[in-house]
């Protein structure tokens, strides 16, 4: 008992003066429990996350843009990697969270539940998708949790150059003909409210948060970030040339900060619990990759065996 209580003091005080969770420290249960829950939602995220964008590549206008958009697409395995990586430390295992995935038992990011009709989209995901990810995910490379803090500090390096391709190609399409500009348009009223939805519920309704800040999981609520992204994106829109898709959207002086319109909640609960535009498709796709990649698990953990087997000979 005295020992359970002097290893809970240690977790609290490494908490309160900023330093890290590691692997081998003892940790409440609970703070394991939701550390592997996000830690495996944002895994599935960067996945599930390649197909909207993966889609394009076969049809990029340019070598030049297939080249990009096949950067950034295996970029996003390798955050998954990173992650699922970091799951494992906390107990998890690769194969059961993707099974459960599969299953439909474990979330994943809401944003891509919503089809990908132009390659506008592709520029608008760049900049609005990404751009809400760095929003998110920068606080995260201080979260108390060291495996997580220190893959995010790789994964949001990489985002920032997907957020500007993103922008990068939307500036090109705006200089170009009044179809490309009208397609960007559209890209940006069919994303702009689902990019909101990615910061979660409001606060009020935010099942996790209070504790998650009490841990120093989570940096910021979910509202604040919001905001943040909201405030940041307004500028850029304008230097764009794009309404942003919200009539009550004005600054504030206030506050300080943009003013803006409700997100329709409905529409983000009806789509994480599985009855979005193309929910079915994403597990589908996923569940037929992990059923033809069986062959490569066998083959890899066949030759891991091997290789073991002949190192203790050797020795
Ligand atoms: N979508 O209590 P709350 C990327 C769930 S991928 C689905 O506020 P929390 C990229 C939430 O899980 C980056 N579900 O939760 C890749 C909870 O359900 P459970 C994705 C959502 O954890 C490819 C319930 O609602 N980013 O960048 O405190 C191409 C109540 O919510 C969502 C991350 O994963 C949602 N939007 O806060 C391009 C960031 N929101 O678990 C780009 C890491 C909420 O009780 N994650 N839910 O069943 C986080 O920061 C936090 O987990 C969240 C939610 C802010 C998302």
């Amino acid at each position: 008992m005295a020992e359970q209580n002097a290893l809970a003091e240690h977790f609290e005080r490494t908490i309160e003066r900023d330093q890290r969770i590691e692997p081998r420290d003892w940790m409440p249960d609970a703070y394991r429990k939701t550390v592997l829950r996000q830690v495996a939602q944002h895994a599935h995220s960067e996945i599930i996350g390649m197909q909207p964008e993966g889609a394009w590549i076969t049809r990029a206008p340019s070598l030049r843009r297939k080249a990009i958009l096949l950067a950034k697409v295996q970029d996003e395995a390798g955050h998954g990697l990173y992650l699922y990586a970091a799951a494992e430390t906390l107990g998890g295992d690769r194969m059961e969270l993707t099974e459960r995935l599969i299953a439909g038992a474990q979330k994943y990011s809401s944003i891509f539940n919503y089809p990908t009709l132009t390659f506008a989209d592709v520029g608008v995901i760049g900049w609005l998708v990404d751009g809400a990810a760095i929003c998110n995910q920068v606080p995260l490379c201080r979260s108390s949790y060291g495996p997580y803090a220190r893959a995010m500090i790789r994964i949001c390096k990489e985002e920032s150059f997907h957020q500007r391709q993103g922008y990068e190609l939307l500036m090109t399409m705006m200089r170009g003909t009044d179809a490309q500009r009208e397609m960007v348009q559209d890209a940006v009223n069919r994303w702009w409210w689902p990019s909101l939805m990615m910061f979660g519920p409001p606060d009020a309704e935010s099942t996790h948060t209070a504790q998650s800040m009490a841990w120093k999981i989570k940096r910021h609520t979910n509202d604040e970030l919001r905001q943040r992204f909201v405030d940041m994106t307004v500028p850029q829109a304008e230097a764009l040339g794009v309404t942003l898709p919200d009539p009550d959207l004005r600054w504030n002086p206030e506050r300080g900060h943009y003013d803006f319109g409700e997100v329709d909640w409905d529409e983000f609960r009806r789509v994480i619990s599985g009855d979005g535009p193309c929910n079915a498709e994403r597990i589908a796709v996923r569940r037929a990759a992990h059923e033809e990649g069986a062959w490569v698990r066998e083959a890899a953990a066949a030759h891991a065996a091997k290789r073991a087997r002949r190192a203790k000979e050797a020795a």
